[in-house]
């Protein structure tokens, strides 16, 4: 599976917001690939709203990708799973989910990237790359530099996390990513249709 394109992460962040109409609207706009990313609720919530979830992007023929989890990842007959550095190690989440699924992991160094690579990671979450308003534990941001030396550390692709709008958006592609994955640039616009419209033309602004 190509792991490429603009990466939404949906999650319940607002009250009055559904995950499903967030992917539905992130699809809709253009977005190829829905992590469903929840923290702090029960199992049982975990596992119901990825199953409206996977209904959407099913419908859709999009890749889902929960986070955190690979038991709701399976349970949900999701595409994969994306790990933190302090999550189940990736062999255990292949041992779990199978060698068909998509496994990803966030980095913040081209050695983590090295690594992850070498124990089979599917693709590399890299960042954040600038400051992000949408993580509570986030590292410190990486900047471009080391984004870039990460996408030319591994031949997996590198999608690009954090802090990135339509005005950075194509500086962090040229630094080598293969996508973005974002949650502020969309799910706070007013259209989020649109402004996944718009976010994809601006990655692809010096391609
Ligand atoms: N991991 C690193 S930064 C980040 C995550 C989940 C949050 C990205 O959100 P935003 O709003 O696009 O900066
Ligand atoms: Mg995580």
């Amino acid at each position: 599976m190509n792991i490429s394109g603009l990466y939404a992460i949906a999650g319940s962040y607002k009250d009055d917001m559904s995950v499903e109409y967030m992917a539905e609207s992130a699809i809709r706009g253009g977005a190829n690939i829905i992590q469903l990313r929840e923290k702090n609720i029960s199992a049982k919530q975990y596992i119901e709203r990825a199953e409206r979830v996977k209904a959407v992007t099913d419908r859709h023929g999009v890749p889902l990708i929960i986070d955190d989890r690979a038991d709701i990842a399976l349970a949900s007959g999701a595409t994969g799973v994306h790990l933190g550095q302090k999550d189940l190690p990736i062999a255990w989440a292949r041992r779990i989910l199978g060698a068909s699924a998509i496994i990803g992991i966030s980095v913040q160094t081209p050695q983590q990237a090295i690594e992850a690579q070498r124990q089979g990671a599917d693709y590399i979450g890299a960042g954040p790359v600038f400051p992000t308003i949408s993580k509570d534990d986030a590292e410190q941001p990486i900047g471009i530099a080391v984004l870039h030396d990460i996408c030319h550390a591994v031949t997996i692709p590198v999608i690009a996390i954090g802090g990135i709008y339509a005005y950075n958006a194509a500086e962090v592609m040229d630094a080598g990513a293969a996508g973005i994955a974002v949650i502020s640039a969309i799910f706070n616009a007013r259209d989020i249709a649109s402004a996944t419209a718009e976010l994809i033309q601006a990655m692809r602004r010096n391609a």
